[in-house]
């Protein structure tokens, strides 16, 4: 049973939506004296890969700040043990993060961590509380108006990306060194009179495959849920904020911390919205603006 398309308000890529009170918000803006944020419903966050460089955790702070909830559901790479077993990163803005989601379980949002496959050692706790945040290896949200949706991280579906989970394993290094290898390639091909091979053009055919494979994913991950019988899914995982129907089945994906800072809200109606953040408006944060990207999960680690 599909909702229909206007029962969810996409904020666009670029578009501002600092909620409440930002442009493009739908809500009604507050008094101006109005010191905390009404409740959302529920948020939903993942990739943030705490423990490494790109984790954009002051932003995170920032959005979590400004968006309370009844529900909070942590879907997935929230701290990377994959990077932390190579080299310790730690910075004391990624503590506060720590602390803050901790602070947010102990004032009585419900916080509900549901493992990826960086924090895949916390799979082994399914079903356990840490400190008033529960671990569930995926979860069910019911919204305010009775849709069931399947949240899951989504890795288990890399079987549809072809080779996605070693090049996400291999990542930078491997597209550094392919750049170097090209320089000097192109180099011996000179000195032999032959044309230069277009690295370009190599990746653009790389692009046009990984455009396909993330609809590949979403697909497949929308066509589990319907067949468990739930309403729709909310994943992460492939760094690729979305949301729509896909064969009547709502697919969600909130995207991540790292590049397109974004995440899935529900409002007290039921109403679910994916919010952009944006520095703008916020004074301090000079973070610079970055579109989602094109190619995520593939030539980055996802
Ligand atoms: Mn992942």
């Amino acid at each position: 049973m599909a909702p229909p398309r206007a029962a969810f308000g996409v904020t666009p890529p670029g578009g501002r939506s600092l909620w409440p009170g930002g442009a493009g918000s739908t809500a009604p803006l507050e008094e101006a004296s109005a010191p905390v944020a009404s409740s959302l419903r529920a948020v939903f966050i993942s990739d943030i890969h705490l423990g490494t460089p790109g984790c954009q955790a002051d932003a995170l702070l920032d959005f979590l700040k400004h968006h309370p909830s009844d529900t909070l559901y942590l879907v997935g790479d929230i701290v990377d043990g994959w990077q932390m077993r190579r080299r310790w990163f730690w910075p004391q803005s990624h503590n506060d993060v720590v602390q803050k989601l901790l602070r947010r379980a102990r004032k009585g949002c419900r916080v509900v961590f549901v493992p990826g496959n960086h924090d895949e050692f916390a799979r082994q706790f399914d079903g356990m509380h840490f400190g008033g945040i529960e671990v569930a290896n995926e979860a069910v949200h019911t919204t305010a108006d009775g849709r069931n949706l399947w949240v899951i991280h989504g890795d288990h579906f890399d079987g549809v990306i072809q080779c996605a989970k070693w090049l996400a394993h291999v990542g930078d290094w491997a597209y550094g060194v392919t750049l170097e290898l090209n320089r000097h390639f192109n180099r011996i091909r000179h000195k032999l009179g032959m044309p230069y091979w277009s690295l370009s053009q190599y990746l653009k055919h790389k692009v046009k495959r990984a455009v396909s494979h993330v609809n590949d994913f979403e697909r497949a991950v929308a066509a589990e849920a319907r067949e468990r019988g739930y309403h729709g899914v909310v994943c992460g995982h492939i760094h690729r904020p979305e949301m729509r129907t896909i064969d009547g089945t709502l697919y969600a994906n909130d995207g991540d911390w790292v590049e397109s800072l974004s995440a899935l809200v529900e409002h007290q109606d039921g109403r679910l919205e994916l919010v952009h953040w944006h520095p703008m408006g916020h004074g301090g944060l000079t973070l610079p603006l970055k579109e989602p990207q094109a190619v995520p999960g593939v030539l980055a680690p996802a």
